[in-house]
């Protein structure tokens, strides 16, 4: 079972700042923002990474990129758009195994990432 920094938000144990919860997603700010809008969208149920969600995890998952893609348009980024991203393991640069979908907006963002 994986209880990571992103649990403890889930259950309130540490701050965050919320900007959006449903019954199975949480969405806060990042304390390390890349962009001048960087929240991140965890589903309170722990999926370490993406390679341990399986089939019966697509529903959750489809959940995290719609409340990401509802906050950006409910922000008004629709229309200059914006990046979702999902960190896997060492060479995806992720650090906090408590799957979660990156959102960033308001800049233009370049490619390919470093
Ligand atoms: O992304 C993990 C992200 O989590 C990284 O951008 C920093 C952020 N982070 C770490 N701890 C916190 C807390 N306590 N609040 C908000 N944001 C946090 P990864 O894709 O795993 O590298």
């Amino acid at each position: 079972m994986t209880d990571t920094i992103f649990a403890k938000i889930v259950r309130r144990e540490i701050p965050a700042d919320i900007v959006y919860e449903d019954d199975e997603v949480l969405a806060f700010r990042d304390l390390n923002p890349q962009a001048p809008v960087h929240v991140l969208f965890i589903p309170k149920r722990a999926i370490a990474t993406l390679n341990d969600a399986t089939a019966g995890d697509a529903e959750l998952l489809g959940k995290l990129l719609l409340a990401a893609a509802a906050y950006a348009k409910a922000q008004g980024f629709a229309q200059d758009g914006y990046r979702t991203v999902v960190n896997t393991n060492t060479h995806g640069g992720q650090t906090v195994f408590h799957i979660h979908v990156h959102l960033l907006a308001g800049r233009h963002m370049t490619w390919p990432p470093g």
